[in-house]
């Protein structure tokens, strides 16, 4: 399955680490519930991230409301009520990474992301809009962190306006994009950033361009991509964290019209 694959790789260093290795968690005892007396992942916490604004306090400083709406922050899971290790950490559902600790990420429990899935036929052929990640060199579905108080309708305009359209969005031109927005996923990512404690969770829409309005529009990497272009959804091309999975749920659903 999909779950939990990139996020136990144990041979290479956790993200830009050299030195922070997963602990091997085999299949049968990624989930939580397997007695596991011996586990001790190493437990790792980016200090680059520490009293960066869009980073969570250490666990013990902090005033959380957990599986909750906690002012701006949506602490609620997409997946289920999320439940707690003996350090009073949010246990990732998705069961044993390797890994504890808040890793890169700047949440504990769920870290909230939307990604806009825009696709076009060309020639016939289903296509989507595919960046280049500036963090692993990864091709994936462009995307990115809900802020604070955002409204996820916002964040996938914004992150495809940052990512595809190197900030240049003509509003009224895309105004018919936007309108045609279906959801094809909502829930947890395989994402290599992900540790025990810490997960991504993202809102995948579909917006198919049928009118053909980004014809007239430039498409341009922006942000943290580096590069941009257009994948035929049958290339089996690889993408980052689990979009492979993402683009089998858009062949699945009915073809966008
Ligand atoms: C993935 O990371 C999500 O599916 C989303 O595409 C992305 C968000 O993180 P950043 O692009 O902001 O790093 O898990
Ligand atoms: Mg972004
Ligand atoms: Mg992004």
């Amino acid at each position: 399955s999909f779950i939990h694959t990139k996020c136990r790789i144990t041979d290479a260093p956790y993200s830009k680490t050299k030195d922070v290795f997963r602990a091997l968690v085999p299949d049968n005892k990624v989930k939580w519930n397997v007695d596991w007396s011996e586990y001790s992942p190493k437990n790792y916490t980016d200090p680059n991230t520490i009293g960066k604004p869009y980073a969570d306090k250490n666990i013990d400083e902090g005033d959380f409301r957990w599986n909750a709406v906690d002012g701006s922050i949506n602490r609620k899971s997409h997946i289920c009520d999320y439940s707690f290790d003996k350090d009073g950490r949010p246990l990732n559902p998705m069961g044993r990474t390797g890994l504890s600790g808040r890793g890169v990420l700047g949440k504990w429990g769920p870290n909230h992301a939307a990604d806009p899935l825009v696709t076009r036929y060309q020639n016939g052929r289903l296509e989507f809009v595919a960046i280049q990640r500036g963090d692993t060199g990864e091709w994936a579905i462009p995307g990115g962190m809900v802020d604070p108080g955002e409204k996820v309708s916002q964040t996938l305009k914004r992150e495809f306006t940052e990512e595809a359209l190197n900030g240049v969005a003509d509003a009224s031109s895309l105004e018919d994009l936007w309108k045609h927005g279906r959801e094809l996923y909502k829930g947890y990512v395989d994402d290599p950033r992900n540790t025990d404690n810490s997960w991504m969770e993202t809102v995948l829409m579909n917006f198919h361009d049928k009118d053909n309005v980004l014809q007239g529009v430039k498409l341009a990497a922006g942000d943290d991509a580096t590069n941009l272009r257009w994948i035929d959804v049958d290339s089996e091309f690889p993408l980052y964290a689990s979009h492979d999975h993402f683009i089998s749920l858009l062949k699945q659903s009915r073809p966008p019209t």
